[in-house]
């Protein structure tokens, strides 16, 4: 190893005055005596843990109080996120390097005998979400409070977040997740906020503003829970405010008394159950009345909540959307539209063209997927059960819309249009709802953008031609490179100045440097120590000894047929063959790396993990390839493996199917750090290769168009197969058993489904990706060039930054005026 790879207990960034370290074991030990109760000398890890978290908190506390305070006096516009999802992982290691602290906290906690990379890594994950949308809502919390958009981000205080998978026997087992089991340090209970939530019930009174009156069957309180997100260097603090169930009668002592024990906490359960788990899928909507309930508890709190602060600072609500943007974070929030003009009309009196103005002027949206499957619709009938008021609403919205198109075009295909889907029984079409209420609707790359006014936005497209807009989404450098990879932090602030930090364009200045043989070697080494590290993981996690020399090639993500995890582990078992049929050429060692979990009713997804886990099991025992392949599942998934496993990344993998990946995020991560990309034509893998330059990045496959094409009128599987020479065996071998000899007929069913309908191209893309990944091994054993690439992809990345992607929203949607750098 090069004396230039840094440990991971070395502060990237450093800026603390030398008496923090004093202030914070003075800090720390008061913690542990007076909250936690505890003396030092019987003080578990977990207690360190939580003493560390209360003294970090008492100075994210001073930044958010001051950002509140300010916020307030200049009485600026504010951005309200709302999203069901906040994936945001660990915070200590964060907050500690956002406040500049981190150097002094593992100097302290050394002092008082504590390893404080130890006791961070023993901090639950936040797990609420499921994969890239819920941890793009956490990436920007902490980009706006860096860039200094007050904001605060409503959410829902899942008692239990995704699901912990365990692997047995190859196959995904859930696990409930409990990250409130010992309490959460971070957050504060804030009772006053707190609101009541009606389902059910009936709707009376005249159609007259103020007149209408909703008399819920049922009500249950959202209580507010409050978590402050610290941005870089400590200047400002956005709020995450997640929501809690509450039963308005915790017991039915009536009940109780009459003995049944059940009965007498059946409210409690039922109001409570909303804010219980997660739903735990990622594409297909879940259909279910809970989910439902979910949805509008959460909208309903938050919208109560922003209209109340509004009308206590401004006595009005004539001009909240000066002062009000309110951003949903999909569809899932898109009763947002009704239930504002809920309040407006019903609560505040106004006549429903000034409510309207209001809503849509206030309201944005951004659609995360095309996937026609994934768009969420709710029955007419539910909806009239449990939202009756809503449901009038939605209905008067529609009408007037319709009566608007009918007007300017009388041969408008209404029924494209309408909010309401009459074809597969009534249905209420969420993402109409939520565009026709928006002033800005955005979607997520530059691909994807045009494709939403291409396709499943088409007709509303041509109503509205102004509303679709693109925002590429952005990662939180401070997150997935200063903190995740110290090592090159360092190398970067030694090579492009110390300012990079603060100003991640002068990273560009790398590549200057992409030439550099001596670069490279110190590159080299930063990596090799990730690597290291990840496969003391690997070993710990899969038992399986891995070579750090070897080609670290990564697939992390959600388990989808679209994100053909499958084509990876076939393409794996055509190398493998061609390695055992050729075992004296000198092919590039590899170590194929996939981590990711699968939507608990999701049994294709399932069985594409239980095969490469199969085809792991084969593979790693075979002694021809030991030196030259590896194949590793690790199991549980999350923000916390992602910044262990990203860092240590030679190889990228970013396959979707052309079309089917709305942008991606993981891939920015990867580049960033330096892993090259083998990957398609889709999402935001177009605009890397547009910055990086495409010799720096390795394209396959269809593109988006040809896809299309593929599926309206697809080649004959045989074609398709004689032009793919190593394909035939591969699907042979795993339709017959070669994998799974205890259960021969494991994978027919899977092989079968890929011969009669290759919806996603796995078939047909097969030959390109395979060609690709020959082209890596040659420039993998050109180190000059690989190492160049490398460079090129860290050196061009910087536009990437949720920086970046937040003043695009602040500018171009939410119209806040941004702080002036002087400010920052
Ligand atoms: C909906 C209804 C009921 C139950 C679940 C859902 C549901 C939940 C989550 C539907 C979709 C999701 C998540 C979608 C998602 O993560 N999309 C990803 O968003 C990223 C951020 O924009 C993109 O980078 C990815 O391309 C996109 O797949």
């Amino acid at each position: 190893m090069s004396d230039h790879a840094v440990a991971s207990s070395k502060p990237a960034v450093h800026f603390e005055p030398d008496d923090q370290v004093e202030r914070l074991k003075t800090e720390i030990l008061r913690k542990l005596t007076y909250s936690l109760g505890k003396n030092p000398s019987v003080a578990q890890p977990h207690d360190w843990l939580t003493a560390g978290i209360l003294a970090a908190r008492d100075h994210a506390i001073d930044v958010w109080q001051g950002t509140t305070k300010e916020s307030y006096a200049t009485g600026r516009k504010r951005v309200y996120y709302l999203s069901l999802e906040f994936l945001i992982g660990r915070s200590l290691a964060e907050t500690l390097n956002n406040l500049g602290l981190t150097g002094a906290m593992a100097q302290a906690m050394r002092e008082l005998g504590v390893d404080l990379d130890r006791i961070e890594t023993i901090e639950p994950d936040a797990a609420l979400g499921n994969g890239g949308l819920g941890r793009l809502a956490a990436c920007y919390m902490e980009a706006m409070a860096t860039t200094g958009v007050p904001a605060l981000g409503y959410g829902i205080r899942y008692d239990h977040g995704l699901f912990k998978q365990r692997i047995d026997g190859g196959k995904q087992i859930e696990v409930p997740e409990d990250w409130l089991s010992f309490r959460n340090p971070w957050e504060f209970e804030r009772r006053e906020a707190s609101y009541r939530i009606g389902f059910g019930g009936s709707v009376t009174g005249t159609t007259m503003p103020g007149e209408v009156f909703w008399a819920p069957e049922e009500t249950v309180f959202a209580v507010a829970y409050d978590t402050p997100i610290v941005g870089w260097r400590g200047r400002d603090a956005t709020t995450l405010r997640l929501w809690r169930a509450r039963a308005m009668h915790p017991l039915s002592l009536d009940a109780f008394n009459q003995g049944d024990i059940i009965g007498a906490v059946a409210e409690r359960n039922r109001a409570e159950a909303i804010s219980k788990v997660l739903y735990p899928n990622d594409s297909t909507p879940a259909g279910q009345e809970l989910r439902l309930r979910q949805e509008f508890f959460f909208t309903s709190a938050s919208l109560q909540d922003l209209v109340r602060r509004h009308y206590r600072q401004f006595g009005t609500l004539e001009n909240l959307s000066d002062k009000v943007s309110i951003q949903l974070n999909d569809t899932h929030p898109s009763l947002a539209v009704a239930e504002l003009m809920r309040l407006l009309i019903d609560q505040h009196k106004m006549e429903w063209e000034a409510a309207w103005a209001i809503t849509s002027a206030t309201i944005s949206y951004t659609n995360h997927t095309l996937l026609p499957e994934a768009l969420e619709t709710w029955p007419v009938a539910l909806m009239e059960r449990l939202l009756p008021r809503h449901m009038q609403i939605i209905f008067g919205i529609n009408a007037r819309f319709l009566n608007d198109v009918r007007r300017d075009n009388p041969e408008a295909d209404l029924a494209t249009l309408s909010l309401i889907d009459e074809s597969h029984g009534r249905r209420v079409r969420m993402a109409h709802l939520a565009f026709v209420g928006s002033h800005k609707v955005n979607g997520v790359s530059a691909l994807h953008s045009s494709l939403m006014k291409e396709t499943v936005f088409a007709p509303l497209h041509a109503v509205f031609p102004d509303r679709i807009t693109n925002v590429t989404n952005g990662i939180t450098e401070r997150r997935w490179l200063f903190s995740a990879n110290p090592g090159l932090t360092s190398l970067l602030q030694e090579t492009c100045g110390e300012a990079v930090t603060d100003d991640i364009g002068l990273i560009r200045r790398l590549g200057a440097h992409a030439g550099d043989t001596g670069l490279h070697d110190r590159l080299r080494a930063i990596r090799r120590a990730n690597k290291e590290r990840l496969a003391k993981v690997i070993r710990q996690d899969c038992g399986v000894t891995v070579d750090p020399n070897a080609l670290f090639d990564v697939q992390i993500k959600r388990i989808h047929e679209y994100k053909r995890q499958l084509l990876n582990i076939l393409e794996t078992i055509a190398l493998y063959d061609a390695i055992r049929s050729e075992p004296y050429r000198d092919w590039a060692p590899r170590v194929k790396i996939f981590a990711g979990k699968a939507a608990s009713n999701y049994a294709t997804a399932k069985s594409i993990i239980n095969l490469i886990n199969d085809v792991a099991a084969v593979v790693n025992n075979d002694i021809t390839t030991r030196d030259r392949l590896k194949v590793v599942f690790l199991p549980n998934y999350n923000v916390s493996l992602a910044e262990t496993i990203i860092p240590a990344a030679d190889l990228s993998e970013q396959i979707s199917t052309a079309g089917m990946e709305a942008s991606g995020t993981g891939n920015m991560k990867f580049a960033l750090n330096g892993a090259v990309t083998i990957g398609t034509l889709d999402g935001a893998n177009i605009e890397i290769g547009e910055r990086v330059g495409e010799e720096n990045i390795v394209i396959f496959g269809m593109t988006a168009e040809q896809v299309e094409a593929a599926k309206r009128n697809p080649r004959p599987t045989a074609d398709v197969i004689r032009d793919a020479p190593h394909l035939e065996g591969v699907l042979d071998a795993v339709a017959g058993g070669a994998y799974s000899p205890g259960e021969r007929g494991r994978y027919a069913g899977l092989v079968d489904g890929l011969r009669a309908n290759d919806w996603f191209m796995v078939l047909n893309d097969f030959e390109s990706y395979r060609q690709a990944q020959r082209r890596i091994d040659g420039l993998w054993a050109d180190p000059a060039t690989w190492w160049r690439m490398s460079v090129t992809n860290t050196a061009h990345c910087a536009w990437f930054s949720a920086d970046r992607a937040i003043r695009e929203y602040a500018e171009r949607i939410w119209n806040v005026p941004l702080k002036p750098a002087a400010q920052l």
